[in-house]
């Protein structure tokens, strides 16, 4: 199938461009407010046109609690819109029960699990018409030092040079960005994915989107293969793995997520192994980890042994070979949130209540041995560097206001350092002897500690913007700055002297969230999660 050709018209369509002005003294005036609410009618009226009948989404973003879960305000935002989007206020149309109880409406589960087939994925892709891939970058800074900002506040990226500091291009993403944008293996293309399932390519080198396609409904995480040809999409809506081409994001594979026992589970994340050639799945509702291919002489992976009759003995069945075999470890209970060692042989999950951590041995295949983590450990920031010629590995914790330091030769822990409050992201660079972890809850949440690497010990405590949530930290390819996200609507990157800790410049940004520096994530640096 031909995918569709699009112009960047389509953006305004979407809702990434366009202000509208709510007129709020007008609006109230007219308001004719209707004494019962009929929040099916009320939805088929005034929401369908744009977020789809079956609240699937469409110019608009998916109204379904997978979602919505996170957004908070939902009757404001219907009561008066989303500044800069065509999320239109209702004020006027709208009483407040009503409002209530489409707010309602919005957040109740759907009846049933919706699918999304390679069919719906593919009919979903537009490219851009007139994009022309540049032979050579079209600016002057190091692509390799490119560090982009994810603005969730107005649903843009920023593209920042890692060395003048200046911003070189802001393009539109789609709604509700999460996790880290994956690059490709040179650096030169970026792959970012929504809570809504799609996802965008853009191309550095020519400060161009590419294209986009809607992979899954409600989607986690991404995952580049090693060799840089096929993306991984994480769904929990359907309950698939979605493998798209790289080149031109065409659907080349979707994976249903069945147990061994034939129940279905949603994938919690997904992650690039790049030494063992394969993506590893994270599942919800599964006691298994799923181990996916991305290597054309993989396998054979066996599923499971019968007894032969003709043979006399076991034999195995559903042996899986060749690019995207899948292999399945089992476990004891469901593990998601993951964090892997450098060579990937062993990854730490977390159990659904987040009460411990288990290592796993990925070669062999089985749980090997448990870490005293308690509160929440939130693997996915975890951090490594070296200690003492011991590699060590560090994790927040997000009701704890602790970190753990754990000894990746024995698993033992090291330390548990006492923050202000838990926190959510750490990150260090080779060049630093600190890390920076921030303290995302409670009343310390505009607080950035700075941590000795070698001592464990607190060195200092920055609080760049008092009262507001500060987070995040990425640093530039030479380790020289460390930026942090002012996590506000009017928010900023504020920009350190890594070795100084002094503040060198403050760019204003809307609800910045993380940030990602091309050389530290493609060279995949100690200091940062991957
Ligand atoms: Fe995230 C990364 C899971 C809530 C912002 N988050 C990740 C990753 C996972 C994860 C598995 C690593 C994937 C990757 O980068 O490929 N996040 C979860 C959750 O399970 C959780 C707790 C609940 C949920 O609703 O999903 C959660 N995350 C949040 C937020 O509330 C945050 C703060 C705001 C938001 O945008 O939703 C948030 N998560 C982020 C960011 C990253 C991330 C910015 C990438 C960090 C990085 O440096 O790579």
């Amino acid at each position: 199938m031909t995918p569709r050709i699009v112009s960047s018209e389509r953006r305004l369509r979407r809702g990434y461009l366009g202000q509208k002005e709510v007129l709020w003294a007008a609006a109230l005036a007219l308001a004719p407010l209707a004494a019962t609410a009929d929040p099916a009618a009320d939805y088929a009226e005034h929401c369908a046109s744009c977020h789809a009948e079956d609240r699937l989404g469409g110019t608009g973003p998916a109204l379904i609690p997978e979602t919505l879960g996170r957004v908070k305000g939902l009757d404001e935002v219907i009561a008066h819109g989303r500044p800069a989007t065509q999320m239109e206020g209702f004020v006027d149309r709208l009483s407040e029960p009503q409002i209530a109880a489409l707010v309602e409406f919005i957040k109740a589960p759907l009846a049933e699990t919706p699918s999304w087939t390679v069919a719906d994925i593919e009919a979903s892709r537009e490219m851009e018409a007139d994009y022309t891939p540049a032979e050579a970058p079209v600016f002057d800074a190091d692509p390799m030092n490119i560090t982009l900002v994810v603005e969730t506040g107005d649903h843009h990226v920023s593209v920042l040079d890692g060395d003048t500091l200046d911003v070189v291009d802001r393009f539109p993403t789609p709604y509700a960005v999460h996790g880290g944008p994956k690059f490709s293996p040179d650096g030169r293309y970026v792959f970012i994915m929504s809570r809504d399932g799609w996802v965008q390519k853009y191309d550095i080198w020519s400060l161009r989107e590419v294209g986009q396609v809607r992979a899954g409904l409600n989607s986690r995480n991404i995952a580049m293969s090693h060799d840089g040809k096929w993306l991984a999409v994480a769904n929990y809506l359907p309950h698939t793995l979605t493998i798209l081409s790289t080149e031109d994001l065409t659907p080349v594979k979707v994976l249903e997520v069945k147990a061994r026992d034939g129940s279905e589970s949603r994938v919690s994340a997904v992650y690039q192994a790049p030494q063992r050639r394969s993506f590893i799945l994270a599942l919800k509702d599964a006691p298994e980890i799923w181990e996916v291919a991305t290597d054309p002489e993989a396998g054979p992976f066996h599923d499971g042994f019968v007894h032969s009759h003709e043979k006399g003995m076991e034999e195995s069945v559903g042996a899986q070979k060749g690019l995207f075999a899948r292999r399945r470890i089992v476990i004891e209970e469901p593990l998601d949130d993951f964090f892997f060692d450098p060579d990937y042989r062993h990854l730490i999950g977390t159990n659904r209540e987040g009460t411990k951590g288990v290592v796993v041995n990925l070669d062999v295949g089985r749980e090997i041995a448990e870490l005293p983590l308690p509160g929440m450990p939130h693997l996915g920031s975890g951090i490594t560097w070296d200690r003492n010629g011991h590699k060590v590995m560090a994790t927040p914790h997000l009701n704890e206001g602790v970190l753990s330091v754990i000894d990746m030769t024995d698993w033992s822990l090291v330390k548990a350092i006492k923050t202000n409050g838990p926190g959510f992201f750490l990150r260090s660079h080779e060049t630093s002897p600190h890390v920076w972890a921030d303290v995302f809850f409670g009343p310390h949440r505009d607080e950035v500690h700075i941590i000795d690497k070698q001592t464990l010990e607190i060195v200092k405590t920055l609080n760049p913007a008092p009262g507001k949530t500060v987070a995040h930290t990425e640093f530039t390819r030479d380790g020289k700055y460390a930026l942090v996200s002012i996590w506000e609507d009017d928010g900023a990157v504020v920009v350190y002297d890594a070795a100084t800790l002094e503040e060198v410049r403050r760019l204003p940004m809307r609800k910045p969230s993380g940030k990602y520096n091309v050389w530290n994530k493609i060279t995949f640096s100690d200091g940062t999660s991957h």
